[in-house]
């Protein structure tokens, strides 16, 4: 297959034209985007890697000893089957295990990004593959950005979606907005990502164009690099886990000064009094007062005060990142951000209010488009059971052990065969040694992906999944101006196939090949996806070309949605006509709903729970797990762009250089970061634009567990995810809170062991 001219394709960190010749990989930005990422460069030595999945594989255990717990998964050798060899044998494990125990036996949560193309969407693939072939699954709801905060937000306001999504626009924000105050910023490397693809960066822009026009920006955060020059930003230092105590001060100055919206609050809000006795200190002894703050959030008493009396009358956003609430008691900043703005009477109006996670992925802050595509319907789930997405490990473990979920104490399943196609649990999840441990209790481990990850490893069946540039697909989403056609770039690598059909093979051999394919070609799902949105765009009087003609030029444009406000802005204009859907249809600074569930760690309204899984005296440092500027989460971390960012072959953590040298650390040393759940290397960067008292690892490189020369088991290769705690925000919402934890840093001293995680894993004969 040879390209002599570039095709558009789609991923979730940009659009970008790709050429392939002679075997090798050319892209450039797709020419409109104002701000392209440099991440499309992961993809130029992707396709032919070492760490592509070459052929099926077998582990060697399961192949000898059958399905059964086994400790040897994740070490265990592989055998090279042929696809007929691997779907037969998979397709009977299949049939075992639903005849045996039922498909309440399968855990088919399969979370994970994979890649943009709305039909080869792996997860979807999944679902539906298990709903007609097993009869269900057990699901998994949430999400590992929004755990905490998807399930706080309708007990207070709305849907996570109708805060985030269809709320608070740039547009509003270069308009109308005077003061937006980001409590865990508005970092460029998350807003340049949008699942489902973005062919326009357009976030920087619009923040210099709101800052030109004056409207202020203030950071909250403990690192600097968390908003864009260009929105002209002030730094608010602020210590990790104290965002909430940094707005109880706010608001404590606002009501105690009569400087907040009393008619506001009288007309859309409900349990104002509950939460303003604990405010005031009526209830516990402890006005939160801006003195009572300063030492938790480390910002003084005088500026909590000044920014307090600055917005008042003001059009004001509180925007929170989806980071702050990826942490223990994650539901408490969320919910105040949204009391915060309910105190400056500022829900509803443009411009103003509560912008959960603006620009946290780039969807936030985006206007929904009028025409988005389709997806591939999953059919329906035989099997009601579910876990909260980040107890994956817990489950595995506990078997029939009871937990609590939002108001319910429910049992975790009977797991024999998870199935994952499109996710990496060994990046995505906390406390890696525990997740292996977990995976080893299973009967049968099913991975599809295009590359050796760690969770491939911890399998059973291995199954070579294309990349998507090796096949055609649509790329859309509800916020994004194009519909793309991402044509085939290059063709599959080895014996890689499409998740399609490598789900439709297995469906035939299981009797449903029919209700699975519905008889449909992949060039007819694409048809059918489409045609959700030519129909829609014809509706509308856009431009509405045909399947083949969309298809030749590569992309049609969707006219964007009018810029309502969505349900917080009807709210605000007839409160009585579109009520929110809370119980008292207002917006709930305290809930009797959420009190009458007595979690202590997650009260009736948003309290100052003190983070007790901070720092202490063994391990003095925060250490703040983030998301990576040179790749998405884990994808492609070969990649060319990944590996240029890394030192010596690992992962970089940034320190204050107060903090390095206070451990006789000089920049470019190999540290070891650890604590009581794990220890891992990486190579030291200085920065003077963070706390003293932090150290920043982000998340992203591929787990690499070794023992070094002193016999210590370690990450070689620097994935936080080896330290951070495998506990859920709150029984609340028992969301991931792996963005923080408390670690020492020690100068590396023993020889650096070598990166592994590349090479793909032992390939024996077949015993
Ligand atoms: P990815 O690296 O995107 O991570 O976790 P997620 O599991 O989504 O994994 C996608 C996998 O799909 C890759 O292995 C890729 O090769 C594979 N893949 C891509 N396309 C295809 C395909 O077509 N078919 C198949 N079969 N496979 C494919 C991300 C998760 O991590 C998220 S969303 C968040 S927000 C969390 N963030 C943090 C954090 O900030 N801090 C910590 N400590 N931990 C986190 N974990 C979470």
């Amino acid at each position: 297959m040879k390209n002599d001219k570039p095709i558009l394709h789609s991923s979730h960190w940009g659009a970008f034209l790709a050429r392939y010749r002679h075997g090798c990989l050319e892209v450039e930005p797709f020419p409109e985007d104002p701000n392209p990422n440099r991440l499309i460069e992961n993809f130029t030595n992707a396709l032919n890697h070492p760490v592509r999945i070459a052929a099926p594989m077998v582990r060697r255990g399961w192949l000898e000893n059958g399905p059964g717990a086994d400790p040897k998964r994740g070490t265990d050798e592989f055998v090279e089957l042929t696809w007929d060899e691997a779907l037969d044998l998979l397709a009977r494990e299949l049939e075992r295990v639903a005849r045996t125990d039922g498909p309440g036996a399968i855990f088919g949560g399969s979370y994970g990004w994979s890649s943009t193309g709305r039909f080869h969407h792996a997860q979807s693939q999944v679902h539906r593959f298990l709903n007609v072939a097993a009869g269900g699954y057990v699901r998994s709801v949430n999400t590992y950005s929004a755990g905490a905060s998807y399930v706080i937000l309708p007990h207070v306001m709305a849907s996570g979606d109708a805060v985030s999504r269809q709320n608070i626009t740039w547009d509003q924000i270069v308009e109308h907005t005077d003061v937006l105050l980001a409590f865990g910023g508005i970092a460029p490397k998350n807003y340049q990502v949008s699942s489902g693809g973005i062919s326009h960066h357009t976030e920087r822009d619009k923040m210099g164009q709101a800052a030109a026009r004056g409207c202020r920006f203030l950071l909250f955060s403990p690192q600097r690099n968390e908003l864009p020059p260009e929105s002209r930003f002030e730094w608010v230092p602020t210590n990790p886990a104290s965002d909430t105590a940094a707005m109880l001060a706010i608001a404590h100055v606002l009501v105690t000064e009569r400087l907040h919206d009393e008619p506001f609050i009288e007309r859309y809000c409900d349990g104002w009094d509950v939460f303003r006795r604990y405010l005031l200190g009526e209830s516990d002894g402890a006005p939160k007062s801006p003195e009572w703050a300063a030492p938790l959030t480390g910002i003084g008493a005088d500026k909590l005060r000044e920014i307090a009396r600055s917005i008042a009358g003001k059009r004001v956003v509180v925007a929170t990142s989806h980071s702050l609430q990826r942490s223990v008691y994650g539901e408490q900043p969320i919910w105040m951000g949204a009391v915060l703005a309910a105190i400056l009477g500022q829900h509803g109006l443009p411009g103003g209010g509560f912008a959960y996670a603006l620009g946290s992925i780039a969807h936030y802050g985006r206007r929904l488009v009028a025409a988005p595509p389709g997806s591939l319907p999953q059919g329906k789930n035989g099997i009601s059971d579910f876990i909260p997405v980040a107890r994956i490990s817990d489950m595995l473990l506990n078997p029939g052990q009871p937990y609590d979920y939002d108001g319910e104490r429910r049992r975790y399943p009977h797991i024999k065969l998870a199935y994952w196609a499109g996710g990496n649990p060994f990046h995505h999840h906390q406390d890696l040694k525990r997740l292996s441990a977990a995976f080893q209790q299973l009967e049968t481990f099913v991975v599809h992906d295009a590359v050796w990850t760690a969770t491939a490893r911890h399998a059973d069946f291995v199954l070579p999944a294309t990349m998507t540039l090796e096949r055609n697909d649509i790329g859309g989403s509800p916020t994004e101006p194009l519909i793309i056609a991402m044509r085939a770039v290059a063709p599959p690598h080895a014996q890689a196939r499409n998740d399609f059909d490598i789900f439709s093979d297995l469906a035939q051999r299981m009797g449903v090949q029919e209700p699975f394919t519905e008889n449909r070609s992949e060039r007819q799902w694409l048809e059918d996806i489409y045609e959700k949105a030519r129909s829609r765009l014809e509706s509308l009087g856009a431009e509405a070309p045909d399947f083949d003609t969309f298809w030749e030029r590569g992309y049609v444009r969707t006219p964007e949605a009018p810029d309502t406000g969505g349900a917080v802005g009807a709210f605000r204009r007839d409160p009585a006509g579109h009520p929110l859907p809370t119980p008292s249809g207002k917006i709930q600074i305290s809930s009797s709903a959420v009190q009458g569930f007595r979690y202590a760690d997650c009260p009736g309204h948003p309290t100052w729970l003190p983070p007790t899984f901070g720092p202490s005296e063994r391990y003095p440092l925060w250490l703040i797990a983030n998301q990576p500027t040179d790749k998405l989460h884990s994808q492609m971390d070969f990649g060319t762009y990944s590996q240029s960012k890394k030192r010596k072959g690992r992962a970089v953590c940034t320190m204050h250089p107060q903090a390095a040298a206070a451990r006789g650390i000089k920049e470019d040393d190999c540290v070891r970061l650890f604590n009581d759940i794990g220890a891992c290397l990486a190579i030291v960067r200085f920065s003077a634009d963070m706390l003293p008292d932090i150290v920043q690892l982000p998340t992203g490189a591929w787990y690499n567990p070794t023992v070094d020369d002193q016999g210590r088991h370690l990450c070689a290769h620097g994935n936080p995810n080896v330290l951070t705690p495998d506990v859920g925000t709150s029984s609340l919402a028992q969301g991931c809170a792996g963005q923080l934890a408390a670690v020492q840093v020690e100068r590396y001293t023993g020889s650096l062991p070598p990166i592994t995680c590349f090479d793909p894993p032992r390939c024996v004969d077949r015993p």
